[in-house]
């Protein structure tokens, strides 16, 4: 966004460190962490919009005319996030969907514990459809620099301090919140800067798109079986019927059910009785964001940010989006059953 008032660009950097100036006792180490995410992400984006290239140019897929690996991308993104995390030596404890334990790091007296999705629909990638990175940001609840514990690692999502996304997608964009709305950044190619696009995203209440993968309708339960009849069902006054939207990355799902409102589902089903998406650097900072831009996610019968985790890479259903599409399709499962 351009400041109307000074008439300039604001760019990521310049926001976090206004944000931080709002707060006199600020240590600087969350505004650091955003700004080391924002970096990595930068070269994230570079990487994916060259991964044509890098195949077309690789010898059998794994060497490239350099003689160098060609890297998996989502291996690629996981370990750029995970040094630009290293280096600040603020966090204590990195949990990503790229590995099964807990992330060994150089440091873990920092105070700040990050869980992440490096490259969120990575499937995609080899189709040149948009895929994202996902951030969840929680504060250490034992002393800094003891043994860290269960009940610092397994925290709700109430408990977020920042979460967000990347985009990458048609143009890059980064979304987050702090708990005081979403601000979205876009990013400039010619200036190597995310710059702010919108400062207080607000979505829609309503929208009239339901996204849900329908191949996997017959394992579905009543309710939402109930619930998509509903969305195809012809009633103008009611916007009806939805338009069917599914891209398959749920980064890119989301970010326009921000943008156009709607709801996207990812339900539990006999295929996935747990759901498919992860709690903890899925369905967590996604909601969150959705949550301060005034939407909604719950995981058929209560909000997902007051989920308690049991496990770092547990799953759960999911149902997030505008207000009244949740609501509503709330009203189905408990009508005819989750
Ligand atoms: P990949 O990372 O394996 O592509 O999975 C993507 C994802 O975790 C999420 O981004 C999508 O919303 C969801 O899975 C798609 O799952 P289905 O292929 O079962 O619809």
């Amino acid at each position: 966004m351009v400041d109307r008032a000074e008439n300039r660009v604001i760019t990521l950097e310049e926001f976090i460190i206004q944000g931080q100036n709002k707060f006199p006792g600020a240590t600087g180490e969350l505004s650091q962490l955003l700004r080391d995410i924002g970096l990595a992400s930068k070269i994230i984006s570079r990487e994916v919009n060259k991964a044509g290239i890098t195949n077309i140019l690789g010898e059998d897929g794994s060497t490239n005319i350099h003689g160098e690996s060609v890297r998996k991308l989502d291996l690629f993104a996981d370990s750029q996030l995970i040094s630009a995390l290293n280096r600040s030596e603020i966090t204590c404890m990195v949990v990503s969907e790229e590995n099964e334990g807990i992330v060994e790091l150089d440091s873990d007296g920092g105070k700040y514990i990050i869980y992440m999705d490096p490259l969120d629909g990575s499937s995609n990638i080899d189709v040149n459809v948009s895929i994202g990175s996902i951030f969840s940001i929680y504060m250490r609840q034992s002393p800094n620099g003891g043994e860290l514990t269960e009940a610092d690692g397994l925290q709700p999502g109430t408990e977020q301090v920042a979460a967000g996304y990347v985009l990458y997608g048609s143009s890059t964009m980064m979304a987050y919140t702090t708990g005081a709305g979403v601000s979205l950044f876009t990013l400039d190619p010619s200036i190597g800067e995310f710059v702010l696009s919108n400062s207080k995203v607000h979505m829609p209440d309503h929208g009239p798109i339901y996204s849900v993968n329908e191949g996997s309708y017959h394992s579905w339960n009543e309710g939402l079986k109930q619930y998509i009849k509903y969305c195809q069902v012809e009633d103008p006054e009611t916007s009806r019927p939805y338009k069917a939207r599914y891209i398959g990355s749920m980064v890119a799902d989301v970010h326009r059910t921000l943008v156009k409102g709607g709801i996207f589902i990812y339900p539990d089903s006999s295929q996935y009785p747990d759901g498919k998406l992860r709690l903890m650097y899925e369905c967590n900072p996604l909601s969150f964001v959705m949550e301060q831009a005034g939407g909604m996610a719950i995981d058929g019968s209560g909000r997902i940010l007051e989920i308690q985790p049991k496990a770092i890479h547990q799953r759960t259903p999911i149902f997030i989006g505008s207000r009244q599409n949740v609501m509503k399709v709330k009203e189905f499962i408990d009508k005819y059953g989750c």
